[in-house]
């Protein structure tokens, strides 16, 4: 083969992916951001981008600052603190760092000013509406899954009110009370006027389910989401198993939802951090294997935390058509991991798969979260074409338009409808 031509078509073939996934909008399936109606919920602007929590946990690596001093600052005083030593002192190269300053750069900001009075003023003139416009857009997404709980005291009151939902904003249903920790939801549920006792009786597992349709059908919830310790066990003898079994999964199933699954947090390994203290561990995915192979019938979207247990999920999900894998989560969400797990994935399960969500936490970060991700896909894909075109394939912009489209959202929409 011409080697010129080759790489010249290499070039081209790159760019063709580029403008592919520059162009369609993203359907982003798991975040923290809310539908404006829910006011003050919703974050945004340069204090919350700089005291996300990930930029929180790497402060302390510099900062010779007690934890109780720093929780007790207000959040600007901690943002010029988080500024201070993460972009002044040393240089901002890590994920979170320069997250902040892609997103400022795409906001307008010259940032090599190095002025956060400046930003402050111009975000203190925005208005949330037209901001939440301007991060979609910049971003290209054009739905955000958020993430619900009715076990949320801030968020619920809202709900039960009711508001004019704005229609990018979809619901997914948290249910990690429910199943981490029954004791305690039991007492809420009872509070509430649904008939439960701590034993899980039949009584009780109905009226779960009520409970479950009751917030499924006021969120209009797209899916049922958890999150998971290294150490889940499926099936075991405790009230998960149980509640997974006979009220979770049977509404999933009754109600057409899938069932997200994250695996791999452990929460509050360090606590004096709040927010910024999980960590996170190995799973044995031998309970996602059981899960899926006792429920053919239910639907399963997973992620994991744990870099070393992304093969394994990959050939999980080759044996499970009720499999959905998404996002390099939270500590994968690093370009070095996220090339090798989105590679490893196409590799194994072709474009059956959704690479990345962003789990924003702040409205603003939705920007530098999908440059950056759409930067690698886009540079994987380009990659596995070209691998194709060697072979003499060829592969047509309305094919590419057609793979990419599932990539950033459509495989994930067909799996919840099918
Ligand atoms: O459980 C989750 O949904 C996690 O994504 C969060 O709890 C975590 O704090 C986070 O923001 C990760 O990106
Ligand atoms: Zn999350």
């Amino acid at each position: 083969m011409n080697l010129e031509h080759h790489t010249g078509s290499r070039a081209n073939l790159q760019e063709r992916v580029n403008a592919a996934i520059a162009a369609i909008p993203v359907f982003d399936i798991h975040t923290h951001l809310y539908d404006p109606a829910f006011g003050s919920l919703l974050l945004y602007g340069i204090d919350d981008l700089l005291t996300y929590h990930y930029l929180v946990a790497e402060v302390f690596r510099y900062a010779d600052l007690t934890y109780e001093a720093f929780w007790k600052l207000s959040k600007t005083e901690q943002a010029d603190i988080i500024w201070d030593q993460l972009f002044i002192k040393h240089s901002p190269i890590s994920e979170a760092c320069r997250g902040v300053l892609t997103t400022l750069n795409k906001l307008g900001f010259d940032v090599k000013q190095r002025d956060l009075s400046v930003i402050r003023k111009w975000y203190a003139e925005q208005e949330t509406g037209a901001l939440v416009d301007k991060c979609l857009e910049l971003a290209n997404v054009n739905r955000i899954c958020m993430t619900n709980s009715p076990f949320d005291t801030e968020e619920r009151p809202v709900w039960e009110k009711g508001f004019d939902r704005d229609e990018r904003f979809i619901s997914g249903l948290r249910i990690d009370p429910l199943l981490l920790d029954w004791t305690n939801t039991a007492s809420l549920l009872s509070q509430d006027g649904y008939s439960v006792t701590e034993p899980l009786n039949e009584p009780t597992l109905t009226a779960i389910r009520q409970f479950l349709a009751a917030w499924g059908k006021r969120f209009r919830a797209k899916y049922l989401m958890v999150s998971l310790p290294p150490t889940f066990t499926y099936p075991s003898n405790k009230p998960t198993t149980t509640i997974l079994d006979q009220a979770v999964i049977p509404h999933c199933q009754e109600h057409g939802r899938p069932l997200a699954l994250m695996i791999g947090v452990k929460r509050a390994v360090n606590p004096d951090l709040q927010l910024a203290g999980d960590g996170m561990g190995r799973t044995d995915l031998q309970s996602l294997e059981n899960l899926c192979a006792n429920h053919p019938n239910a639907k399963f979207l997973c992620t994991v935390l744990a870099k070393e247990n992304q093969h394994e999920l990959c050939v999980l999900a080759r044996k499970f058509p009720n499999l959905h894998i998404f996002g390099c989560w939270w500590f994968t969400n690093v370009p070095y991991a996220m090339e090798e797990i989105t590679r490893l994935r196409l590799e194994l399960i072709g474009l059956s798969v959704t690479p990345q969500h962003s789990d924003a936490r702040v409205l603003d970060q939705l920007i530098y979260k999908w440059s950056h991700s759409r930067e690698i896909i886009s540079r994987v894909l380009a990659e596995k074409y070209d691998d194709l075109t060697r072979t003499g394939w060829h592969v047509p912009d309305d094919e590419i338009n057609r793979d990419v489209t599932d990539l950033l959202g459509g495989a994930f929409e067909r799996f919840c409808k099918c």
